[in-house]
Order: structure tokens, then C-alpha cells, then sequence
């Protein structure tokens, strides 16, 4: 998909340079460049390489709603990576595992953690979290998916669903603070999951548009970027699913504006 291929900066010099200068440097020169020209082109195949598609990726598109879709990791590597972070992730406790929804303030029915750049915080549903320092395994998979988007990413919120019972309400990544040019980069692991988008004009009884919801499912392994402008125009949610027995661990890495004036 040529939108993830990073091709290097144009490196090739003026050759008008080379008229100005005597024939026996101007050869020298030509030599030059010829080689330059030959390592450019290396280094252009060399990030080729490293960040064309190595997945088979899906595009996932509505009105206002642009998404890839991607199996990221082995089911090899996914279990390893899941186990990694059941060993490292440290989950939010006591009034930082709770949401403020209009005034009223809940127990979020999950375990939430937020990872990240040194000194970064994010503020969602009322509650102001810091990043923790990254844990290799959050790096290592930032890393991957850096590799494979050409995208960076400073901030990473972790959720963790028991089971199918867990689950996450409709809502927009919209805030203030985050990269409107940036996707936000869904990481799944563990139990399969139903994820569903739903266009902000055909929510609720008293929607004023007729837009039918947009479902997938989030695979052990896969990668979810959601594009803009499709978290301007669709909520999203995870909804209960009794079935589902397994625990999941979802890692939604963000890239968080840093000089945001307050
Ligand atoms: O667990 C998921 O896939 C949903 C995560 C999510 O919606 C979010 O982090 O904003």
C-alpha cells in the first residue's frame, strides 16, 4: 500500500554544479555522483523494504470513516507478546480506575493503564492520567507498528477486558490534546472482539440520518489504524459479549501534541 512506503529525502545534487568545474574533476565529480546516485537508490530500497506492507491490509471506508485493517503479528508472536504483558502492565487502581460521565462518576468496567514519553498526560472522560515510563514490551510493539505505519507514537492507553462482561461505551478519540493528523493505531490481543463504529448523526431514537453501523472483528494480533477524520465522525464502542470467555488486552498507541498552549 503505497501510503506506508517512506521513501528517503531526495538526495541528489545540482549538476549545474558541475559545468563551472575543470574536465578532469568533472569526471571525478560525475564519478561522485554516479556512486551517490547508486547508494540513494540502495537506501530508497532499503526503507522500501522496511516499511512497505508486509501484511495484507484491508481498507475499511464510509462516509467520513477511513480505517486499515491488518494482521500485525503471528499467532506466535501475539501469545508471547500477550503473556509479556500480563507480566508488565501495571493497571490503574482505586479513583484513577474510575470515569466522570456527565457529573456522575463510575467504575470503568475494564482495567485501564497509560504508558508513554516522559512528563505526557492525557485527559479523557474527567480524569487526567500520566504516562509511566514505556515497558520494553509496549516499546517493542510501538516500534512495530512504527515500522510498519511510518507513523510515531509518544503515548500508549492499555485496556484489559476479563472477558466478554468487559467491555467500553460509544465514544470518540477527539480530545484536545491528540495529533489530529495522526491515526490512532489499535492494537488487539488475546480474545477476538466485536468493535463498532457508529456515524454521530445515526446515533440514539432522534438521529437524523439513516447510516447503517460499520462491525469488525478485532483479531489476536491485528492492527486497527484509525485514520482521520473518522474519530470526528464515528464513535466507536466494544460491546459487552457473553460468550466471550478470554481476557483481551487492547493497546490503543496515540501520538500526544506537545506544546498544546493550555
Ligand atoms: O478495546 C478496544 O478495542 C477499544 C479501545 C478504544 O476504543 C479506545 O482506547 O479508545
Amino acid at each position: 500500500m503505497e501510503k506506508f512506503v517512506v521513501r528517503g529525502p531526495n538526495k541528489r545534487s545540482c549538476t549545474n554544479d558541475a559545468l563551472i568545474r575543470s574536465p578532469r574533476k568533472k569526471v571525478k565529480l560525475e564519478e561522485d555522483e554516479r556512486l551517490k546516485e547508486e547508494e540513494d537508490e540502495e537506501d530508497e530500497d532499503e526503507a522500501l523494504a522496511e516499511f512497505s506492507n508486509p501484511v495484507p491490509w484491508q481498507k475499511i471506508e464510509a462516509e467520513g470513516l477511513d480505517c486499515d485493517y491488518a494482521q500485525l503479528f503471528s499467532k506466535e508472536e501475539a501469545d508471547k507478546l500477550f503473556k509479556q504483558l500480563e507480566e508488565e502492565v501495571v493497571y490503574s487502581t482505586g479513583e484513577e480506575a474510575k470515569v466522570q460521565v456527565f457529573g456522575k462518576v463510575y467504575n470503568i468496567p475494564r482495567k485501564q493503564a497509560t504508558y508513554g514519553d516522559a512528563g505526557l498526560t492525557y485527559t479523557y472522560s474527567g480524569v487526567r492520567r500520566s504516562a509511566c515510563p514505556w515497558t520494553p514490551t509496549l516499546k517493542s510493539i510501538r516500534d512495530a507498528v512504527t515500522k510498519t505505519t511510518a507513523q510515531t507514537f509518544n503515548f500508549v492507553l492499555v485496556n484489559r477486558y476479563k472477558d466478554g462482561q468487559d467491555h467500553m461505551g460509544e465514544h470518540r478519540d477527539d480530545e484536545k490534546e491528540l495529533d489530529p493528523l495522526c491515526p490512532i493505531a489499535s492494537v488487539s490481543l488475546g480474545a477476538a472482539r466485536d468493535f463498532i463504529f457508529r456515524h454521530r448523526d445515526a446515533r440514539g431514537k432522534q438521529s437524523r440520518r439513516q447510516i447503517e453501523p460499520v462491525r469488525l472483528e478485532l483479531a489476536h494480533g491485528s492492527l486497527l489504524l484509525m485514520n482521520p477524520p473518522t474519530n470526528t465522525f464515528w464513535y466507536h464502542s466494544l460491546p459487552v459479549r457473553k460468550k466471550v470467555l478470554l481476557p483481551r488486552i487492547n493497546l490503543t498507541f496515540r501520538r500526544i501534541i506537545l506544546d498544546r498552549k493550555k
